[in-house]
Formats: structure tokens, sequence, C-alpha cells
């Protein structure tokens, strides 16, 4: 017997996830924006003068678990980061919006996360 994705999602949650316990306010971060799907959160080590993180309620362990069921999610993320970026006045000379995933991709925390970097100029390409 092998678990289902599901299971295997749900599992992964009831072990040590930091971002689930970020996003149910066990621990407390640096809130930016917050409903009842999502969280963003300045991120506590910036790489930029802005940086910061959106993370789906929902445990997700990263972008290559996504499928079609996540697309109004993944749509609600994107609108929120242009919504905060315009709020924070970065819109208008740009930003990047980044999601690492597993090992080479430079993945630390196995839950989903989009990082929006903005305030000064970003290289390309990226190390
Ligand atoms: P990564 O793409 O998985 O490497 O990004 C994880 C990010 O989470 C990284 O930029 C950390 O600085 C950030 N972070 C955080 O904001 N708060 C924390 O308690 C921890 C990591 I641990």
């Amino acid at each position: 017997m092998y678990d289902t994705f599901e299971i295997q999602q749900r599992r992964e949650k009831m072990e040590d996830c930091l971002f689930c316990k970020i996003a149910a306010g066990e621990i407390p971060s640096n809130k930016l924006y917050e409903d009842e799907t999502l969280l963003a959160f300045y991120d506590i080590d910036p790489q930029a003068p802005v940086h910061f993180l959106v993370i789906p309620k929902q445990h997700i362990s990263s972008a290559a678990a996504l499928t079609e069921e996540n697309a109004a999610l993944l749509g609600h993320i994107y609108a929120v980061i242009a919504e905060q970026c315009r709020k924070l006045g970065v819109d208008e000379k740009g930003y990047r919006v980044i999601t690492n995933v597993g090992e080479d991709g430079g993945q630390s925390v196995k839950h989903l996360h989009f990082h929006v970097l903005a305030g000064r100029s970003l290289a390309w390409p990226p190390g």
C-alpha cells in the first residue's frame, strides 16, 4: 500500500511545517496581507529593499505539486501580489516573483511560497 497524493500532503502538514504554523498564526510573522486562503508576510532575511513572501494557507509542498484544481488559488495569489506591489509603490519600476522548487531550485521551506522582490535593479540570470 502506498499513500495517495492527498494523504501524503496531509502527512507532510502534520509534520513540522513552519509556514503552516505561520499561516495558522501559531508563529508570528510581519504580516502584509491576509485573507481566508493566503498570507503575505515580510521575509526574515530580505534580499532586496522590498522582499515579501506569499503562501497559501493550505499545505502545498511546492509548485511541483500544483494541479488544475489550484488554478483559482494561483490567480488570487498573483492578483494579491499585484495589489500589494501597487500599495507599496513598486509596481511602476517593477518587481520579480519567484518560486523555488526542490533542492536544485534552492527551496529550503517545503511549503509553496512566492518570493516578491523589489526596490532595486535585479540581476538576470539569477545564481
Ligand atoms: P526558499 O525559496 O525556500 O529558500 O525560501 C524560504 C524563505 O523563507 C527564505 O527567504 C527565508 O528567509 C524565509 N523565511 C522566513 O521568512 N521566515 C522564517 O521563519 C524562515 C524562513 I525558517
